[in-house]
């Protein structure tokens, strides 16, 4: 069976964003080499260091971290970068590059040592008009991304991607190390079977989620006249390739045990960038108040309430945050 390369799919892109995202893809080869050597690598285990989220690093949380910053510095198409992993962006040397390029570059990292899926996320904004950088310039809502995607390191190493044309995936030859297009248009069933949250925390929760998930549980015996299944990996990238795959909703809501915050995960290099995915894919993505993608950035780590997933259960979830 002749499948189309990744170098194929990317001659009807712009060329300085095709060599982004070729660099960005080598990146992601190069972690899923690491992850797949595990223990025989050296790089499990803690680092001993915490990021600016306050999160203890896994050894390779920086060794990932390194990789894409690299890839950010020596591409030669990205102004700035800017990771989960470090406070502040880093400035390449290319001072009138095109893009900015945010990422979580490993997600998941709880499931590292125990050889569950795990990713990277990023996302891809336009620089400023001519040359210069302020930190400020990354603040864009994620509606003014020009490509968002992740990789999900598990069975198979996959990348999924979007320029803003629907949603393909691309798996790696293990053998060759070529990106192959295994699936073109993926598309979010509108009705779903499965929903992911971490039910550990239903005590917390706002009232119409904890609806919601009741609703769920319920099963075709209650409102929703259908049976639910539940699904928790703890990766992020590994719950939402799920979704994009065989539909469902991915929830981490706001919850009461930290309220100031409007949630656990990340806006910009994580909330974004997957709601941009499950959009192009026929989706939907919700803070509680608005689109994900038209929260207007404060910060650049700033956190946001996350319910994505099947069209048809986040207009739910918005009936029920209205009611
Ligand atoms: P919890 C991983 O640490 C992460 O940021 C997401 O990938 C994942 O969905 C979530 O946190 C898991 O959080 O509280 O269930 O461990």
């Amino acid at each position: 069976m002749a499948f189309t390369d990744l170098e194929t799919w990317l001659e009807s892109t712009d060329r300085d964003l095709a060599r982004l995202i070729q660099a960005v893809a080598e990146g992601c080869r190069e972690v899923s080499r690491l992850v797949a050597r595990g223990a025989l690598g050296g790089v499990l285990g803690e680092q001993g260091t915490q990021n600016v989220q306050g999160e203890g690093q896994k050894k390779l949380d920086v060794i990932a971290d390194d990789v894409f910053m690299d890839v950010a510095r020596r591409c030669g198409v990205v102004r700035a970068a800017a990771s989960e992993e470090q406070d502040d962006p880093v400035v390449t040397e290319a001072g009138d590059a095109p893009y900015l390029l945010l990422f979580d570059p490993l997600d998941g990292s709880s499931n590292i040592d125990v050889n569950v899926s795990i990713g990277t996320i990023f996302s891809v904004l336009r620089a400023r008009e001519g040359a210069g950088f302020d930190p400020a310039d990354l603040l864009q809502s994620g509606r003014r991304q020009v490509c968002a995607g992740y990789a999900v390191y598990g069975p198979q190493t996959q990348l999924v991607l979007t320029t803003g044309n629907g949603v393909d995936a691309f798996t790696l030859d293990p053998d060759s190390g070529r990106w192959l297009l295994t699936r073109a248009g993926l598309s979010i069933p509108a009705q779903a079977k499965e929903f992911a949250i971490n039910a550990s925390n239903s005590r917390h929760w706002a009232e119409p989620v904890s609806r919601y998930v009741s609703e769920c549980l319920e099963g075709r015996d209650g409102p929703r006249g259908k049976d639910f299944n539940m699904r928790w990996i703890a990766s992020m990238v590994a719950d939402v390739h799920r979704v994009l795959n065989r539909g469902g909703v991915f929830m981490y809501p706001w919850d009461k045990r930290e309220p100031s915050k409007p949630g656990k995960l990340r806006l910009m290099y994580e909330a974004n960038p997957m709601s941009l995915l499950v959009e192009q894919a026929g989706g939907q993505a919700f803070d509680g108040v608005q689109a994900i993608l038209d929260v207007q950035p404060t910060a650049l780590h700033q956190r946001v309430s996350v319910m994505l997933g099947a069209a048809e259960e986040i207009e739910h979830l918005k009936a029920l945050h209205r009611a």
